[in-house]
Order: C-alpha cells, then structure tokens, then sequence
C-alpha cells in the first residue's frame, strides 16, 4: 500500500470515528516501514484538530469528540512503542505532565515518546498535575527541564504558576520550564517567564535539549 493511502486511511478513520479502521491503518503503516512520527504527525494529528475545529463551531459534540479521541488513541497504543527508544546514557531528566483540571493526554504523550526516542529520561506524570507535584518531582527526579502542557484557555494559567512557584521558593534557576499544548504560544511563554514553547513533538525536543545541561 503507498505511503498516501496509509496516510488517508489514518486520516479518515479519526474522522470516521472508527478505532477498527485506525487500528488497521496503523497496522498498514507499520507494515509499510512508515516513520511512526509522520504516520502521526502528518496522519492522525491534521483530523483531530478538524475534529476540534468542528466540534468548535457546534457541528459535532461531546459524544463524537471522545469516540474520535479514542480512535486516535487505538492507533496511538500501536504507534507510539515503535519510536525508537535512545540509547543509554540519557541526555536529562525531563519532568512532564498535563496541568490541574486539564485532562489532555495525547500530545503530552508524543512528546515523552519523542524525548525518550532522543535520549531523555522522561517522568511523565499524567495528567490533572498539581503545580506543587511538577516542582516536587522535579526535585526528587533531579530533573533539568520541566515540561507543561496545558490545551485549554481555563488551564494555561497553571503553566504561570509553576513559573511563578520556582521563582517565589528561590528555584526558578535550577529548572528550565517548557510549555506547549493547543492554545499556548511563544508570546505566552515569554509574557509568564517560561524558557521556550513547544509547537510540536520535534520542537519539544530541540528545546529540551537546548536546556538538558540547565538555564
Ligand atoms: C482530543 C480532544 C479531547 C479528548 C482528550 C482525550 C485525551 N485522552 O487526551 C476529550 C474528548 C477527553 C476532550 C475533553 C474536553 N475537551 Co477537548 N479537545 C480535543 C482536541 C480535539 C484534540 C487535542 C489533541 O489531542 N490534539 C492533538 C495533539 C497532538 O496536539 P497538542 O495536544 O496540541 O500537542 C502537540 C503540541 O501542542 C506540542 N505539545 C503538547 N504538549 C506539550 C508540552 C510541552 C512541554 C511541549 C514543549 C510541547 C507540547 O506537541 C504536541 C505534538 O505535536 C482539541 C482540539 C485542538 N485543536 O486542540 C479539543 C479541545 C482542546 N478541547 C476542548 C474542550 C472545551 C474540552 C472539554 C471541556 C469538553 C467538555 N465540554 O467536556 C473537555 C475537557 C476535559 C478536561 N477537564 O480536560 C477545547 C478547549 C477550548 C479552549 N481553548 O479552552 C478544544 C480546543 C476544542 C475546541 N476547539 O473547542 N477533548
């Protein structure tokens, strides 16, 4: 099968809603030696945001948002393992997670794939993080980079407040704080002190490596 019809088929299964079509498009793409983070990048991850975009003008709810997640998530569960993993010697610790009272997972769970591919020790602490648990493990992982991700306007604040915790308890040195998810962008990360967002897995990962020895 070509490489374009791998990619369409990934495509049209999310925005069929059909985890059985994504789970055998990700099957074809694995048997077609597809790079996993194109197959992810350039199939799933274009339909979810039409998803999003149409769910954001009320042509779609709730309902078939999660069924389109969960679709998204079949074919992840068999794509992302086959990122390679980096080789010993990790380059950093990184501590990620998803802020308070966001439940977002999927693009955090990208990036901690793509940083372990390129050598990074990864923490992934989930999602619906305290501020308190970024800084806490941070501290007990020994960790340079702090990652953030946050995908709605009602939660970015969070990414201030783990700046804003570092800088009030005298640790804002010993941690650079990176942050991305849907709605964030450079000028956010500037306007809260951040040291750099992410607008995709490959940027997450120059950052980090960019901050692997400190700030
Ligand atoms: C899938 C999805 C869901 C799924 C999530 C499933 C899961 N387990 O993750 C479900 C159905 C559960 C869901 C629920 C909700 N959702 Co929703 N969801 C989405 C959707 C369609 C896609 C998000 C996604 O996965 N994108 C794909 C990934 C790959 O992109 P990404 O996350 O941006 O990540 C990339 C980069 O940003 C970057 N990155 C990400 N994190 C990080 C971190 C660091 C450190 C760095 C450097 C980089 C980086 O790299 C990633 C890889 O390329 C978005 C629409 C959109 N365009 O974002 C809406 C969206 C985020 N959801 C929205 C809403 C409103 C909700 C709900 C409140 C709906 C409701 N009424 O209940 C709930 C919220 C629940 C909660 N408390 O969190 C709104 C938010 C609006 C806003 N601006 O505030 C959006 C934007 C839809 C919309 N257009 O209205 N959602």
């Amino acid at each position: 099968m070509s490489n374009e019809k791998v990619l369409k088929d990934l495509q049209n299964a999310i925005l069929k809603y059909d985890s059985e079509a994504a789970v055998n498009a990700a099957k074809a793409a694995i048997s077609a030696k597809m790079d996993p983070l194109v197959a992810i990048e350039k199939g799933l991850v274009p339909s979810i945001e039409q998803i999003g975009a149409k769910f954001e003008k009320m042509e779609i709810y709730l309902p078939e948002l999660m069924l389109a997640a969960d679709a998204m998530k079949s074919a992840l569960v068999l794509l992302l393992p086959l990122i390679p993993k980096g080789a010993k010697g990790a380059k950093a610790t990184v501590v990620i997670g998803t802020v308070q009272g966001d439940v977002h997972e999927i693009g955090k769970n990208i990036v901690s794939s793509m940083l372990m591919a390129n050598g990074f020790n990864v923490v992934d602490l989930g999602v619906d993080v305290k501020t308190i648990n970024f800084i806490d493990e941070a501290k007990k992982n020994g960790a340079k980079v702090i990652g953030a991700s946050a995908l709605m306007s009602s939660t970015i604040g969070s990414q201030k407040d783990i700046v804003d915790y570092l800088a009030a308890s005298g640790d804002r040195r010993k941690f650079a704080v990176l942050v991305g998810g849907g709605p964030t962008t450079k000028e956010w990360a500037k306007e809260i002190g951040a040291d750099g967002c992410g607008m995709d897995a490959i940027e997450a990962v120059k950052l980090a490596e960019k901050f692997s020895k400190g700030r």
